[in-house]
């Protein structure tokens, strides 16, 4: 604990002040023991997720492997039938080598695998913990994002502090099987209004990109069309060139 009534270890002072006194500053800084720098969402145009039961067999560090080899710069840990321990081992060596790849890595639901690996974020859904829980938790310098399914919940991220929302799905998609898909109209919602980075998803493929491309998004986010596909690094070239002829 940080020092009573302050703040909580690696919490900053901001927001305590008047009741902080410098030796509480120092507490935290010592208890803390390292400066953090705040891990920036990266502008970029695909998002990868895994999937291990729609990957052909392959492992799932295998089809990273492929991801970025890609030039993928963030990708999601996104493993719903695996145990913790299976998680956390696997996660240990995918933050090794996004790292080395300079690729942000963000773990799906699970905020104590993220936080043992140090991976640089966490991904929530509306059912999930809340935002402020998952940022009490894992500090200010990580990234935080959060699935939206309409404008509302968008606008509840944005205020909440979330550091991107994903928005979608925008058509029904078998990864995420009885999810209603928003359509086209929340896209463009998000586009005209949000103030932080927000990652399209849903069914997007080399049929539907350019299309909801045009439509503004400038991120997308894809689990099947690039786990399930044979040729990974090609599928990611050619669902990247799409978008940007979408965008000419
Ligand atoms: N989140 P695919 S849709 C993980 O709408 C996920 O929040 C969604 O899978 C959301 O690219 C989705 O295979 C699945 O369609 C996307």
């Amino acid at each position: 604990m940080g020092v009573k009534g302050h703040h909580a270890p690696g919490g900053d002072c901001k927001g305590a002040a008047p009741l902080c006194p410098p030796e509480a500053c120092l507490a935290s800084f010592l208890n803390n023991g390292r400066f953090r720098m705040r891990i920036p969402f990266p502008d970029t145009d695909i998002y990868a997720l895994t999937d291990s039961r729609q990957s052909r067999g392959r492992s799932t560090l295998e089809v990273v492997r492929l991801m970025l080899e890609a030039g993928i710069k963030v990708l999601q840990y996104r493993e719903k039938d695996k145990d913790g321990g299976e998680m956390l081992r696997e996660c240990m060596e995918i933050r090794a080598l996004t790292r080395k790849a300079g690729c942000c890595f963000i773990v799906n639901d699970h905020v104590d695998i993220a936080m043992l690996c140090e991976a640089d974020g966490v991904h929530v859904g509306q059912t999930d913990l809340p935002l402020a829980a998952v940022r009490r938790l894992l500090g200010r310098d990580r990234v935080i994002g959060v699935s939206t399914h309409a404008w509302s919940e968008a606008e509840q991220a944005m205020a909440g502090g979330a550091d991107y929302i994903g928005v979608g799905p925008i058509f029904a998609t078998a990864t995420k099987a009885g999810a209603t898909p928003v359509g086209y109209a929340y896209l463009e919602r998000a586009a005209a209004g949000c103030t932080i980075p927000f990652v399209v998803i849903g069914g997007i493929n080399l049929g539907t990109i350019a299309e909801v491309a045009r439509r503004g998004a400038r991120c997308c986010g894809v689990v099947s069309a690039i786990t399930m596909a044979e040729d990974i690094p090609g599928t990611i070239a050619a669902l990247r060139q799409r978008m940007r002829e979408a965008r000419l």
